[in-house]
């Protein structure tokens, strides 16, 4: 489950009387080492775990200290990537859709969605292609107008190269173009206080949404594979077994060939191939029944209030005899 680390409020901002309004939550994606966890401990003065060298760190859901903002009550949500070094995209998927839904169920949406991508990468590698897919499918397009993508990490570059990086990323439709154009808006980030800040504003000041994921797992009462975004990652496992399906094929008439002519090295070479397609199969497999399995805590909480409520239902006549006989009318109340 999500650790939940609220240890005191921090004052920014003009007004140091107690928050007006219900505490804004806005939660913070994008792929491991963007810089999630620094700009939210700049914003908040939080202490979370920074990651070093290139061992992600954040593997779970963790709030950042409240701070008042605007006078309203700020808490940043840390989201581990979708390409986490000790965890698979199915766990970080479940844990993502265990907290999302969760806090749905209990009546908190978020204020908004910041999703993080480092100016400094030459390339739009496939991690960031699918952490940009990941938050576009949790998100849904709706909720985009509530959403900033930021840029990170422009003192590793220069000002003209991230210039001409931003432009391609803004124009091109497989990059930020279709989100921006669904309302999404796009912020530099300077590594300073004040420009996290600039950037978590006008995000607080829209009212709170539902995001795709949370009215498909809550209100639609879908399982995580039966998602946009779980039946993406279900499609992408059998797009890849089939492809290692086909090599381990490859391998077994390569076998029969390397052994009519007695080559015994190359039987060795092709027999570690085939154990190592094997090993990558059974994660596979593994990663599937993870989401084939995975119900969210609101799906948990929805089907043990309905037991509960059976229960009571079927057990109330019983006890309203027991404890007043006369009262028959009693019977019907649940
Ligand atoms: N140069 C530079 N490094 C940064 C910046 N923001 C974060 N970092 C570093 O990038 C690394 C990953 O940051 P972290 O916040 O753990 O990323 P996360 O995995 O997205 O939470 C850490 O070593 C940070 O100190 C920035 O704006 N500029
Ligand atoms: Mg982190």
């Amino acid at each position: 489950m999500h650790s939940i680390i609220r240890p005191s409020t921090t004052m920014f901002g003009t007004s140091k009387d107690v928050a007006k309004s219900l505490p804004a939550h806005v939660a913070v994606m994008g792929c491991t080492g963007a810089g999630k966890t620094t700009f939210i401990n700049l914003a908040s003065n939080s202490d979370l775990r920074v990651g070093v060298g290139l061992e992600s760190c954040t593997d779970a859901i963790q709030m950042s200290k409240t701070f008042i903002l605007d006078d309203m009550e700020v808490t940043l949500v840390d989201t581990p990537g979708f390409d986490d070094t000790s965890k698979s995209d199915a766990e970080i998927l479940n844990i993502v859709c265990d907290f999302l839904s969760s806090e749905y169920h209990h009546g908190r949406r978020l204020h908004g969605v910041i999703y993080l991508h480092r100016i400094s990468d030459n390339r739009m590698a496939g991690s960031a292609m699918r952490n940009l897919r990941f938050f576009r499918q949790l998100c849904g397009d709706d909720a985009l107008t509530n959403c900033a993508v930021v840029t990170s990490m422009w003192d590793s570059v220069s000002p003209q190269v991230g210039a001409e990086r931003e432009e391609e990323l803004k124009s091109k439709e497989n990059f930020f173009k279709p989100i921006l154009d669904s309302g999404a808006t796009l912020f530099r980030h300077d590594n300073t206080i004040e420009s996290t800040h600039q950037i978590i504003r006008p995000l607080i000041h829209k009212a709170p949404i539902a995001l795709a994921i949370q009215r498909e797992l809550v209100d639609e009462g879908k399982r995580v594979f039966e998602t946009s975004a779980g039946n993406t990652l279900l499609g992408e496992i059998a797009a890849l077994e089939k492809k290692h399906q086909e090599e381990l094929q490859r391998l077994e008439v390569e076998m029969a060939e390397v052994m009519e002519q007695h080559d015994e090295e190359t039987q060795r070479e092709i027999e570690e191939a085939k154990q190592e397609l094997l090993e990558t199969q059974h994660r596979l497999e593994q990663e599937r029944e993870r989401i084939l399995n995975a119900t969210s805590t609101a799906k948990r909480q929805t089907k043990s209030n309905s037991f509960f409520h059976f229960l009571r239902l079927f057990f109330r006549p019983f006890w309203c005899c027991i404890r007043n006989p006369t009262r028959k009318e009693d019977h019907d109340i649940v």
